[in-house]
């Protein structure tokens, strides 16, 4: 049996049997998305406990580290960096655990990028 234009998406196996796959086939490796970590605002941490943990595990300068800070406690929320997603995670989850070993309820959490 010959494939013709009416054939679209078709695929021939071994012999003559011909199916139409039903899902779609994915013709392109993506890249894995990147992940957010995300600094989350609360009334107790103290601030320049926030600003030593973002140093500590982000790697980040006093004055980056400030910024970041300060835009949490007034927007509520500020991105800190990208990275692969076990990497945001487990930075995520380490500086989280930093906050609860002091008593605070630090948090940082992640999310995929679009
Ligand atoms: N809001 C805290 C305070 O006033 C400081 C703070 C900033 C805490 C950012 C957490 O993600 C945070 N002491």
């Amino acid at each position: 049996m010959r494939l013709g234009p009416s054939d679209k998406g078709r695929v021939r196996l071994a012999g003559d049997t011909v199916v139409k796959p039903r899902a779609k086939v994915r013709r392109k490796v993506e890249r894995p998305r990147l992940h957010k970590v995300i600094l989350v605002n609360d009334d107790f941490t103290p601030r320049e406990f926030v600003v030593k943990v973002l140093k500590a595990e982000f790697r980040v300068t006093q004055d980056q580290a400030y910024a970041i800070m300060i835009t949490a406690h007034r927007r509520g929320v500020c991105v800190v960096a990208v990275y692969a997603r076990d990497i945001a995670e487990t930075k995520a989850t380490r500086a989280t655990d930093a906050g609860r070993a002091a008593g605070y309820p630090l948090l940082f959490t992640t999310e995929p990028e679009e």
